[in-house]
């Protein structure tokens, strides 16, 4: 049985996937044959409530030179992250030269903004093409996995840091507990950590399986982030929710004592009990509401194949190569997958290889039907996709249910 990463207990799994390539390791023909797979199983603690995944690949495999997401794809992720930094300035930043390091910086989306600001700032990113782009915009980045010893070497040259922000990163990274002990050799006295992640609650509500993949090792609640911090002598200040990536939550972590707990804090807490999220029963119910939703996808793109119909994936997002290997989506069930991402344009989807080609032909030759893929970016893509409808072009989607859309 597969080991709690954070308090060691022992659990079962309370899902399979099968087997699963690298989510975001879009390939050419000649790399098809060497292509890395493992098996993606999911369970809960019954300890700490994490719910975790049992097997993460290497992080080499994941975080490199090649790495396929550039954060900065969306606009709508764009301005999230502008009014994320300036939320960041306005509450936490009234000391003089305050310093803010971002876990997982990626291309600079946020950090940006501290940089325009003139405000002494640090990206930790580790895959090299994206922390590129995020220097040519003037962010200062340094190319490294975050961990303890990271902080140590953070707090030797730069000194310790009035905030630490993170998005989508912290639930990336399997070793959380040198994580948290060098969250807390990296905050000031009385500094904060702000991250946010994907929300289980979320999850669990909309039947979204697709954001388990090999990247997010752990899906958070307030109850589990808080076990993790309390065994630092850290604790959760506040938690916002946030509507990207189909429910976030964004959390804000201090040192004991140090800020008042928010009555946010207590509320969700609640909330979290009164939904049953420390009970089994509830991955149960998770697990036959996502082979439902797989039997259905399943059954509407083979009654779409049968009637003839032109079906293409939109967005090669990372989440995709869960819904496509799980669902055994094969190329002959969907034509190709727009998106708008030079580096994953030609290539293979993971698993599947199914053809990713750029956005322009999709533009150039509507189908009949788009498969969302990139569901959590859907008032964005929908606003700019309006002559597709017009042209009579359908949107099937699979989040909270699979639909048509009219
Ligand atoms: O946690 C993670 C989140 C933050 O980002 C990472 N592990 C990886 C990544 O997940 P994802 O790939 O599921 O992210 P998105 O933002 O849902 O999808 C991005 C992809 O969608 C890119 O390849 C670009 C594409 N896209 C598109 O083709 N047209 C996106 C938009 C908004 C569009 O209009
Ligand atoms: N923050 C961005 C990027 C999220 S993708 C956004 O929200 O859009 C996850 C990022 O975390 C990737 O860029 C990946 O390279 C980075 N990452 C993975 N492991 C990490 C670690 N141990 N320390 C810092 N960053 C890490």
């Amino acid at each position: 049985m597969p080991q709690c990463l954070i308090c060691e207990t022992e659990y079962a799994p309370s899902m399979s996937f099968g087997r699963m390539p690298i989510a975001n390791g879009f390939l050419t023909p000649d790399e098809f044959s060497d292509e890395y797979f493992f098996e993606l199983r999911v369970g809960f603690c019954p300890k700490c409530g994490m719910v975790q995944l049992a097997e993460q690949p290497d992080r080499k495999k994941m975080f490199h030179e090649n790495y396929a997401f550039f954060s900065s794809t969306s606009t709508r992720m764009a301005s999230h992250f502008k009014e994320f930094a300036d939320q960041v300035r306005a509450r936490f930043l009234d000391a003089r030269d305050p310093f803010v390091v971002e876990l997982g910086s990626n291309d600079g989306i946020m950090l940006q903004h501290f940089a325009k600001a003139g405000i002494r700032h640090l990206g930790i990113e580790p895959s090299a093409n994206v922390a590129q782009a995020a220097i040519e915009k003037g962010v200062r980045t340094i190319c490294e996995f975050f961990d303890e010893q990271v902080a140590q070497a953070i707090v030797s040259e730069h000194g310790q840091a009035d905030v630490l922000m993170g998005a989508n990163v912290i639930c990336h990274i399997p070793y959380l507990r040198s994580v948290a002990a060098g969250v807390k050799i990296l905050l000031k006295h009385d500094g904060v950590l702000v991250f946010e992640d994907p929300y289980l609650g979320d999850i669990l509500e909309k039947t979204s399986y697709d954001q388990i993949y090999d990247e997010h090792a752990f899906y958070f609640s307030l109850s589990s982030i808080s076990y993790l911090f309390s065994m630092f002598d850290l604790e959760v200040v506040d938690v916002i929710p946030q509507d990207v990536h189909g429910g976030s939550m964004r959390y804000m972590v201090a040192r004991k004592g140090v800020h008042n707990v928010s009555a946010a804090v207590r509320s969700l807490c609640a909330r979290e009990r009164a939904l049953g999220m420390h009970k089994p029963e509830v991955y149960d119910q998770l697990r036959r509401n996502i082979e439902r939703s797989r039997s259905n996808l399943i059954a509407l793109l083979k009654d779409l194949k049968q009637q003839g119909k032109r079906v293409v994936g939109y967005a090669a997002t990372s989440k995709s190569t869960t819904v496509i290997n799980y669902c055994d989506i094969t190329p002959d069930l969907l034509e190709y997958i727009s998106d708008t991402t030079p580096i994953k344009q030609g290539k293979y989807s993971p698993g599947a290889h199914i053809p990713i080609r750029p956005y322009q032909e999709f533009n150039a030759s509507y189908p009949e039907f788009a498969l969302l893929f990139g569901w959590n970016h859907a008032d964005e893509i929908m606003a700019k996709e309006q002559s597709f409808k017009r042209a009579g072009g359908k949107w099937i989607v699979y989040v909270p249910e699979v639909k048509v859309l009219a």
